[in-house]
């Protein structure tokens, strides 16, 4: 919020200071939320066709596009699989951790923001 000193014609600068009018206008500079990426992380154990599974299933992507992300993940260590409010990436990052967990794979997803 920034305030700024606009002086009006009644506030004329030369002239005896007859009076003192001084408007002050408010503007609020209107804040994108910060976004945030959830990243999946290569292991070497975790089977090619769970991570698939898993883009499809909490990420919504076909089964063409899962299956080129996790190549990605496997071959660079690493891709952004989607990009969310906080409370999102949060959710999205717990349902597959806890997806992974409970099919004993050690598969890890990170969020980080953007
Ligand atoms: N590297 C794993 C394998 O060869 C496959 C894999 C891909 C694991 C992506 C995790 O996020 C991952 N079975």
């Amino acid at each position: 919020m920034r305030h700024v000193p606009i002086m009006t014609d009644r506030d004329d600068k030369n002239g005896p200071d007859n009076d003192s009018a001084v408007v002050t206008k408010t503007r609020t500079r209107t804040q994108r939320p910060p976004m945030y990426k959830v990243m999946l992380l290569n292991d070497d154990f975790t089977p090619m066709e769970f991570v698939v599974h898993v883009l499809e299933r909490f990420f919504g992507m076909s089964h063409a596009m899962a299956f080129d992300i996790m190549l990605t993940v496997h071959k660079k260590g690493v891709a952004v699989v989607g990009v969310f409010s906080y409370e999102v990436a949060e959710t999205k990052v717990a349902q597959v951790m806890d997806f992974a967990r409970r099919h004993q794979h050690p598969l890890q997803c990170t969020l980080e923001k953007e």
